[in-house]
């Protein structure tokens, strides 16, 4: 089965993953890996550490002569910001931040240890992994990208065609497409940014040219809704997935929702809308997959909430650091290579995971048998 673990601390020497369950087979170019670091790092409202850190993936093991063989992938990602033994303690925990649940829980009463840990630049491992995942799901067409539609209280208004986002998220400094509702974002950011705070907003995902019958309905865990659900909502600050115009759906009667099914010789199966979002009873349906993630405003702030000193229990104000105004832009790449992972996971339960030759021949026999169905 496909799966990763991370290790690795904020300022600590680097980030270690391993990715095992990778078929062979498969190129693998490593500057994408680097690309894909570059587009996690940009975004207006991003902090200044930003400009110390120059991702770069160093290869490990599992691949030989740009091919993987089978072999578990381990990637090295080195921190600039090696500054972990110079940092203060820190006694008086963030609100919103992991600092006082993980001191309880594991017996610390210096915050610094658990910050360290839960830091969201953790989740570099992960766009490596997700780098990974995306490249392999190239192979069948598939591509997975995202776009940012909320940032505050400004929202994307305009309508903007499926094919068009991802080159004009990718040209804009918030990830987003919408021109007028992006300068109210970049409006609010520094509005925030002047006050010492910080924002959240939503972004979407979306995952073009899968095809139906990846995830299952058969088991609860095998649903690739939940699985998708839980993936997103582990990026940090991520508070709520919305898969398809479910909030929206929640408001009207069952006729007006749902996606009804036409048929004509040359398309076989069509839907005029997609409601739900690419996924009907855990299974993607063959329409694009389209999944928000929804983040909270980021915990750190330098205009600092209260807090209590864990060692006088006297009312103080939060620790306060260097930090992020608003990650949104971030998130939603973050949340890409979530998706493409998951995605990558299930297509390998159903088309097999050994080698590339033979899960394109198994993916083959299954896409000509729809044909005819
Ligand atoms: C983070 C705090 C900031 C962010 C960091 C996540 O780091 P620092 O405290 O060193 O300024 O920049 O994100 C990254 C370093 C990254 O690569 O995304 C936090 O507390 O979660």
């Amino acid at each position: 089965m496909l799966r990763f673990l991370t290790a690795g601390e904020s300022h600590g020497k680097g980030f270690t993953v391993i990715l095992d369950g990778f078929p062979a087979g498969c190129k693998v170019d490593t500057a994408a890996i680097n690309g894909e670091f570059l587009r996690r790092q940009a975004g207006y409202g991003r902090g200044k550490r930003m400009k110390i850190e120059q991702d770069k993936a160093e290869i490990v093991s599992g691949l030989k002569d740009g091919f993987s063989f089978g072999a578990p992938i381990a990637i090295f990602i080195k921190n600039n910001d090696f500054s972990i033994n110079k940092k203060p303690a820190i006694y008086s925990p963030r609100p919103g931040h992991a600092d006082l649940a993980g001191g309880m829980k594991y017996n610390l009463k210096d915050y610094r240890l658990v910050l360290e840990r839960a830091s969201a630049r953790e989740t570099v491992a992960r766009v490596a992994v997700g780098a990974l995942c995306k490249q392999f799901l190239g192979n069948f067409k598939i591509s997975v990208f995202s776009h940012v539609i909320q940032i505050g209280s400004a929202r994307v208004l305009k309508k903007i065609g499926q094919n068009s986002i991802f080159k004009l998220a990718e040209r804009s400094p918030l990830r987003c497409v919408d021109k007028k509702a992006e300068k109210e974002m970049i409006e609010l950011i520094d509005e925030a940014a002047k006050k010492g705070d910080s924002l959240g907003g939503v972004f979407e995902v979306i995952a073009q040219s899968l095809p139906p019958g990846l995830g299952s309905y058969a088991q609860w865990d095998m649903r690739l809704d939940g699985q998708i659900a839980s993936a997103i909502i582990s990026v940090p600050a991520v508070k709520a997935v919305e898969i398809g115009s479910a909030v929206e759906n929640s408001f009207h009667f069952g006729s007006d929702v749902q996606d009804e099914i036409f048929y004509n010789q040359k398309s076989g199966f069509i839907r005029k809308t997609n409601r739900a979002g690419g996924l009907e009873g855990g299974i993607t349906n063959g329409g694009s997959l389209v999944v928000r993630g929804y983040m909270k405003p980021i915990a750190t702030l330098s205009q600092a909430l209260s807090s209590v000193d864990i060692r006088t229990k006297k009312q103080v104000k939060a620790f306060k650091e260097r930090a992020d105004v608003c990650a949104v832009p971030s998130a939603g790449v973050i949340a890409e290579s979530m998706l493409g992972f998951v995605l990558m996971r299930s297509f390998l339960d159903k088309f097999g995971s050994d080698s590339l030759a033979d899960i394109k021949t198994n993916y083959k026999s299954y896409i000509d048998r729809l044909k005819n169905y």
